[in-house]
């Protein structure tokens, strides 16, 4: 990567007042947790576009949620890396909420927890957009639980007898206004987005830094290609996250 990108990148994010980041699953390929639209991403062997809809948990709930079990056994080996470790200690730091992303696989709040210690600051904490795959949710009421191995039987809610699934967003659902009010608040706030491992198509999340930019503030991409988003950042950074990141925020 070129030495004057580089200055002009640790400028841009020494010089702001305010940062916010929005991750995707490229952040977490380095901790083995598969993506979802690169080659050898969830989406080519498992055809996520047909199992994460709520039609098809409707149809098929079996098939849906046996899909769910293998994703979070898969993630059971899978720790946090150096992306996910500088983007906590950047925002115990700066003291300052700014972290939200797309990723269900809990490894920021892991990161988080084990940078801070104890008791982590909720400024280090992110607003995960799109759920937490190691919750489950009641399909008709507002009952949440850790998520539980999948038995014989469907599982069903305690209170309601709903369906319990896991409290993740599947394509065609609503995302949890509170958390997308505060997160556009943060995008729309900030004279920085920093933009990781995200191929920025999945909506509303892909318009967060495009609400940075329509404020006057600038966008930087930290990705191993270009992406949609490109031609609109300020600055992209091509590379790994895991080794991008801690150079720049560190
Ligand atoms: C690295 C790397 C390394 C690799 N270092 N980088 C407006 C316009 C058009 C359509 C819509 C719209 N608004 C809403 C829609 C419909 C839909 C949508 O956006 N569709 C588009 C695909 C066109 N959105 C929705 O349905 C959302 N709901 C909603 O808006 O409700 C209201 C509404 C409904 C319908 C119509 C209109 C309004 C909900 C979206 C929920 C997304 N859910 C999923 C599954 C979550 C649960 C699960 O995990 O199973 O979320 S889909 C999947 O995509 C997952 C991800 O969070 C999300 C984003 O993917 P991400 O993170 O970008 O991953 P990849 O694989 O795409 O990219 C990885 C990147 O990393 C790549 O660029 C690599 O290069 C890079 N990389 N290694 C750095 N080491
Ligand atoms: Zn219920």
């Amino acid at each position: 990567m070129e030495q004057g990108q580089w200055r002009q990148a640790r400028r841009l994010v020494r010089e702001a007042r305010r940062v916010v980041a929005l991750t995707g699953a490229g952040i977490s390929a380095e901790s083995g947790v598969p993506t979802f639209r690169d080659a050898g991403g969830l989406w080519k062997s498992h055809r996520p576009e047909e199992l994460a809809t709520p039609e098809a948990l409707a149809r098929d709930p079996r098939t849906v949620l046996e899909w769910y079990a293998w994703r979070r056994s898969a993630l059971a080996g899978c720790r946090p890396n150096e992306g996910h470790r500088a983007l906590a200690r950047f925002f115990l730091r700066r003291g300052e909420a700014g972290l939200v992303t797309q990723n269900v696989d809990g490894l920021h709040t892991r990161a988080a927890l084990e940078e801070a210690g104890e008791d982590p600051a909720e400024a280090a904490l992110p607003l995960e957009l799109h759920g937490a795959v190691g919750r489950d949710r009641c399909e008709s009421c507002e009952a949440r639980w850790p998520a539980e191995p999948l038995g014989e039987t469907l599982p069903r809610c305690s209170a309601c007898g709903g369906l319990r699934r896991p409290d993740v967003v599947l394509f065609g659902e609503t995302l949890d206004p509170d958390l997308l009010d505060r997160a556009r608040r943060l995008a729309e706030r900030a004279d920085l987005c920093l933009v990781v491992g995200t191929s920025a198509v999945v909506y509303p999340a892909a318009a967060l830094p495009l609400a940075t930019r329509g404020a006057g503030g600038h966008i930087v991409e930290v990705n191993v290609q270009r992406t949609a988003l490109t031609e609109v950042a300020t600055l992209a950074l091509l590379g790994e996250a895991g080794t991008v990141l801690p150079a720049l925020l560190d």
